[in-house]
């Protein structure tokens, strides 16, 4: 069902704050800013080996992340798997009985389809599942 770790999504008050740590000191490639204005927040990505972190920052004190921070500070958010069928993953997951916050599909990053499996199915850490345009892999 799952290709590959997408992302691992880390909750920052600042990306402008937060890049010369990923970009300067550990050296890796920022790939670009994007506000998922449906989702209150900004995103930057950041590259390395052919993997991904997603730096996340609220957009509006009722994003979902600025809750996140308010709650426990800065630090990892939710680690992000690539599908090849979504919707198609979230009925095989809801067969066996996994407890899903998206039960469809919605809009992610990169033209992203996205959904979340809710974090008491999963031990605690949020989960996303993705699914780039056309079945192809984000680039
Ligand atoms: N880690 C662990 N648990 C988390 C969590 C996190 N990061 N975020 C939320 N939860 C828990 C909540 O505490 C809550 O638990 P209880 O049901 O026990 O109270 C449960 O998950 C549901 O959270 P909620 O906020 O009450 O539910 P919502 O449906 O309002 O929102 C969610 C859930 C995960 C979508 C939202 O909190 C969120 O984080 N949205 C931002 C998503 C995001 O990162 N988007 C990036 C898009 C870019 C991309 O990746 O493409």
């Amino acid at each position: 069902m799952l290709s590959k770790i997408a992302h691992i999504g880390v909750a920052v008050h600042s990306i402008e704050e937060s890049l010369p740590f990923y970009r300067d000191a550990l050296q890796m490639t920022c790939s670009g800013c994007e506000e998922v204005a449906s989702q209150k927040v900004k995103v930057a990505f950041l590259e390395i080996g052919g993997s991904r972190i997603e730096l996340l920052e609220p957009t509006s004190p009722e994003s979902p992340v600025a809750k996140f921070l308010e709650k426990n500070g800065p630090g990892m958010h939710h680690v992000a798997y690539e599908v090849a069928d979504l919707a198609g993953a979230l009925a095989q997951l809801k067969a066996a009985g996994t407890r899903l916050i998206d039960e469809t599909p919605r809009e992610g990053a990169h033209g992203s389809r996205i959904a979340f499996i809710h974090p008491k199915s999963s031990g605690g850490v949020l989960t996303e599942l993705c699914q780039y345009p056309g079945g192809g892999k984000h680039s």
